[in-house]
This record gives structure tokens, sequence and C-alpha cells, in this order.
């Protein structure tokens, strides 16, 4: 798919997405907004969807790396039980400057893809209840629809629950360590879940 004759009109930082889709054959093109969508809440509202249907593109610091967690804008991210999950080291909100030097982008427009080199992707099992979905196309007024196996796909990333851990979790050995399902009330209390601040904006 070909970058469309309205796409040579997106800002910059979206013409690398629009370029970065095409290029990953993704059916959806970057689109403009009249309103600003910097939160998922803004976004819902703007696009007239769900707001779990918003795919917030969330960059955390893990093992000295950034990474990427897209997640559904109905809920947070709890960090400690989705470090578990995923097999990495702890996961700590990166800062605005780490954000734009990992994706070229800045908070609030954060995209899936585009960045200046692909980042370990987790995509939010959440995202699959919606037939389709939207994310930030690499500015605040840009957004693409998409789906949440068109993002496992273009970002060559892994499907996982990004919530507190399930029963079926606690109950199993395979679950995280018991010491972080302990941590868990105190962690949703202080609301350093990045999801929410998303959803609240
Ligand atoms: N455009 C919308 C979705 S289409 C969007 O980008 N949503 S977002 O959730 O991916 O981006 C906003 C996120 O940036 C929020 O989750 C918020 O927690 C995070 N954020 C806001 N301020 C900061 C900050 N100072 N440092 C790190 N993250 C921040």
């Amino acid at each position: 798919m070909g970058t469309g004759e309205s796409e040579a009109f997106l800002p910059v930082r979206s013409r690398e997405v629009a370029r970065a889709l095409a290029a990953a054959g993704a059916g959806g093109r970057v689109r403009e907004l009249a309103e600003s969508a910097r939160t998922a809440a803004a976004a819902a509202e703007a696009l007239g969807c769900e707001v779990g249907a918003i795919a917030n593109s969330l960059v955390f610091i893990s093992d000295g790396e950034p990474v990427l967690v897209l997640t559904s804008g109905r809920h947070q991210v709890d960090t400690a039980a989705l470090a578990a999950r995923w097999g990495r080291g702890a996961l700590r909100r990166a800062t605005p400057e780490q954000v734009r030097e990992a994706t070229g982008q800045a908070i609030g427009g954060v995209a899936p893809v585009g960045h200046p080199a692909p980042l370990p992707t987790l995509v939010d099992t959440a995202l699959l209840d919606y037939a389709e979905v939207w994310a930030a196309g690499g500015t605040p007024h840009t957004v693409f629809p998409t789906t949440a196996a068109e993002l496992v796909r273009i970002t060559g990333g892994r499907l996982l629950p990004v919530g507190p851990e399930t029963e079926t979790e606690r109950e199993t050995e395979a679950g995280p360590e018991p010491e972080a399902a302990a941590a868990e009330p105190e962690r949703r209390r202080r609301g350093d879940g990045y999801g929410a601040e998303a959803a609240r904006g």
C-alpha cells in the first residue's frame, strides 16, 4: 500500500509512521483529528469509540532498554505482574526524554511503529476484545485504525495480559512470585500503572 496523497500533508512524525505501516502491509491509514487526542479518553471521544479500543503506546525501561507496551485504554498496566509474565526485569516508566530517544516521538503521540529502531513490544490481550482498535500516529493529533493481531504482526510483538494477575495465575506455580502478588494492591493504590492515567487524561 503506497503513501496516499493525503498523507503528504501529515506532520513529519506521522509520515514516518505511515511509511512504516505501508512497509509492513498494514491495512489502515494515518489520519489527522481536528481535536488533540493526547490521552486514551480524548482519542475515544474524538473517534466515538470505546476507550478500551484505544491502544496506548507506553514506553517502559526494563533491563536497561526501552520496551513498548501497547495497552488497552480501559485499564492500567500492572508492571510487576507483566514483568513476571513477560520474563523481564522490573518495568519502570520512561522519562519524556527516554520516550523521545527511543521512539523519535513525544508523549501523547507515541505510535506502535515508526521508531528509529524497533523496540521489544508487548500487545495487551484486552485489545482482542475489539474488532477495530486505534493507535496514535506519531503526534497527539493523528491516529490509525488497526487490530490486536495486526499490531502483533507489524511490531513483531508478543500478546500477553497486562492487568493484575488472574485467579489461575495465583493458583498455579507458573504464576508470578508470591511477593509480587502481595505487593500488587499497594501498587494499585499508588497508581503507577500507566494506562489509568491515560484513561483519566
Ligand atoms: N494519543 C493517545 C492515544 S491515541 C496517547 O498517546 N495515549 S498514551 O497513553 O499513549 O500517552 C499518554 C501517556 O503518557 C499516559 O499514559 C501518561 O501516563 C504518559 N505520560 C504523561 N506524562 C508523562 C511523563 N511526564 N513521563 C512519562 N510518561 C508520561
